[in-house]
């Protein structure tokens, strides 16, 4: 199952107490204060790890804490500070506070951490209290308590490409053929229900990533099929590849409904770069013309027959890296 969102709780570590003991020593008659602070809780990190994919492990395990503290010891000992828990979690989570919806972190790159929950600072030992009226003091402090709160998950997808276009276009199928991906494929509306991502080998070392997502239909803005609620797993995609198959009945009105609905879920996802993918060329009817888009370049391909497909890869590749020699 993909998991997009999970909901966890996390402590951070209790600062230590301070101590409250007084020297002894051989012939060394009322020492005075020697308590030593508290050591300092663990804080709760979240480091973004590219090899994780998915928020699924956070529906096993929902509680994370950091260790406390040790308490300060005699002899001006201050006490162990406590381990900090990190958690891992994929690239491209958004972190926010369960309760208040603030926006609390958002990572993207591997290795990118964030102190979410600061551990408690130690207490000071009865040490630092002597004065001049009170040379024996008992006081302490305790140490502070680690912060807590419950954090909402949300993994939205990193990809370079999202495509975009009705059910039955065609989207999986292409990204079955460009990628290692195995999406479910069917000849039946809503096949694909959750993203899926491929990484596109491009030429010796090169690589891009496309993400497949759920038709969409006329409507979708007001609910209609599966709504456009995993329009967001694209919102962060440089090019926005529209798949339009040649044998629709109008090229151009499908190509604004998809565009339309776009703009509806959000004006920054409907400004991105664009392609125009006119898929299933095989079964194009005979007197089929490539359609042309204002300032949009469009390539036709057939992923079943493998046709276009290099042009394609470039065209996404040049899309990607340099948007403004795109030739249309
Ligand atoms: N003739 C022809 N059929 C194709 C081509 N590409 C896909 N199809 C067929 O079109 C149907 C739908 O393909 P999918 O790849 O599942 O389409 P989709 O856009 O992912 O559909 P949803 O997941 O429902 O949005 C399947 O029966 C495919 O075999 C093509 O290049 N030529
Ligand atoms: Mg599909």
């Amino acid at each position: 199952m993909f998991i997009d969102s999970a909901k966890i709780f996390v402590k951070a570590g209790d600062g230590g107490n301070g101590a409250a003991t007084f020297r002894r020593e051989k012939f060394v008659p009322k020492g005075g204060p020697d308590g030593g602070d508290g050591g300092r809780g663990g804080d709760v990190i979240l480091e973004a790890d590219r090899n994780l994919a998915t928020l699924l492990d956070f529906r096993y395990k929902a509680h994370y804490k950091a260790e406390r503290g040790a308490h300060g010891q005699s002899a001006r000992k201050t006490g162990l500070s406590g381990r900090d828990m990190i958690i891992k979690i994929p690239c491209g989570t958004v972190v926010r506070h369960a309760d208040t919806r603030q926006l609390l972190a958002d990572l993207t790159t591997h290795g990118e951490r964030v102190v979410i929950a600061k551990g408690g600072k130690g207490g000071r030992g009865n040490q630092h209290f002597a004065t001049a009226t009170n040379r024996a003091p008992r006081y302490r402090e305790e140490g502070q308590p680690g912060e807590e709160l419950c954090l909402q998950l949300e993994l939205k997808l990193l990809a370079d490409i999202g495509l975009v276009g009705f059910p039955n276009a065609g989207k999986s199928t292409l990204i079955s053929k460009i990628s290692a991906a195995k999406p479910k494929i069917a000849d039946y509306p809503f096949t694909t229900l959750e993203p899926n991502l491929g990484i596109v080998p491009y030429y010796e070392y090169q690589s891009f990533v496309v993400a497949d997502i759920p038709g969409i239909i006329e409507g979708a803005s007001e609910g209609k099929g599966l709504g456009l609620k995993f329009l967001k797993h694209i919102e962060r995609t440089k090019v926005l590849a529209i798949l339009i198959p040649a044998s629709s009945p109008d090229v151009k009105a499908e190509y604004k409904i998809l565009t339309t609905e776009l703009k509806k879920f959000s004006a920054s996802l409907a400004a991105k770069p664009k392609l125009v993918v006119i898929s299933k060329l095989d079964a194009a009817p005979d007197d089929f013309k490539l359609p042309k888009f204002r300032g949009i370049k469009t390539v036709g391909i057939s992923a079943l027959a493998g046709d276009g497909l290099q042009e394609l890869k470039d065209a996404l590749w040049q899309a990607i890296h340099q948007p403004e020699l795109v030739e249309v």
